[in-house]
């Protein structure tokens, strides 16, 4: 049995492509179990519930040598624990390459879309395959989650061109009426922690010789999020120093407004903010302005300054 997995602190599109990809492969002949490796989101948990499906179960640990497929992640930093010692199967991501190792070779599918679930989709009619109601709003959703209902730069063409296939299988009419629906569930946090608030969505990057976390709170409600700034910000610390991370950086992402006002810990990153993006710190907070992409808009400066600064 295939162990199907996305990212630590999965967002929607980590749990709906592991589900989905775990029912494409057993179809195929590779029997497959989707997992997770962490909590359910607000949004995501919102959308399974919508969808009729239970929640994946919780991965913890896997004997060496077992078989795996990644899909919406690709670096071990964010997989699973012991990655290296798995026979990692199949991958099927959109972000970078970044330090997969394999030790057979295995079949790996990455495209630069704004989704994984747009590459399932296209995996399904490449093979022939139709894609149920249930399965084509899990992909639905997770297009409209991971490109902020086609405002993200991370859009492309083919994503749209997913939405409009999927939404009539899903039977969603309303598209948009269905995106506020999902980013209101997002941004409903209650009296979450703040430490669950950073890590709710929320990845480690190898960047130099160390480590930075980024995290990012997608939300229509911002003024929230900043009224919770000073624990933010004291959990930020915390994470820094029990992770041993050289920088952690939390961006609270306005979806309406496509805009991101960045929380800072201390002039460490300060200066890097500065130095990256060319944005001045203000009571730790960073204006990184209509950069709401992580993936292509916050980490390649990143990695520019750093590969600067080696
Ligand atoms: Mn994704």
């Amino acid at each position: 049995m295939t162990a199907v997995f996305g990212h630590l602190n999965p967002d929607t599109d980590a749990i709906t492509a592991a589900l989905v990809y775990a029912h494409l492969l057993s179809r195929q002949g590779t029997p497959a179990q989707a997992y997770r490796l962490g909590e359910l989101n607000f949004e995501t948990a919102f959308v399974l519930e919508q969808a009729g499906v239970d929640a994946p179960p919780l991965l913890s640990e896997l004997p060496a040598g077992s078989e795996v497929a990644l899909v919406d992640h690709n670096e071990s930093a964010q997989s699973v624990a012991g990655l290296k010692n798995l026979t990692v199967t199949h991958v099927v991501d959109h972000h970078k390459l970044g330090d997969l190792e394999t030790s057979q070779p295995a079949v790996l599918r990455f495209e630069p879309v704004g989704c994984t679930a747009t590459i399932l989709m296209r995996l399904h009619r490449e093979a022939g395959l139709s894609i149920d109601a249930t399965d084509a709003r899990l992909l639905l959703s997770a297009v409209l989650s991971d490109t902020l209902h086609f405002r993200s730069p991370t859009t492309t063409a083919a994503d749209r061109e997913a939405a409009a296939f999927l939404a009539p299988i899903a039977g969603v009419t309303d598209v948009t009426a269905y995106a506020m629906q999902m980013f209101a569930a997002k941004s409903d946090l209650g009296d979450t922690p703040a430490e669950k608030l950073l890590k709710m969505d929320y990845k480690v990057f190898p960047f130099g010789a160390g480590k930075w976390g980024l995290g990012v709170i997608e939300t229509t409600n911002p003024g929230y999020v900043f009224g919770r700034q000073a624990e933010l910000l004291v959990a930020m610390q915390a994470e820094k120093a029990a992770s041993g991370l050289d920088g952690v950086l939390l961006s609270v992402v306005d979806i309406l407004n496509e805009t991101n006002r960045t929380l800072v810990p201390s002039d460490a990153e300060a200066a890097v903010v500065q130095a990256a993006f060319g944005a001045s710190t203000e009571a730790q907070v960073a204006d990184l302005q209509k950069r709401i992409s992580r993936k292509k808009q916050i980490v390649p400066a990143l990695e520019a300054y750093f590969a600067a600064h080696a």
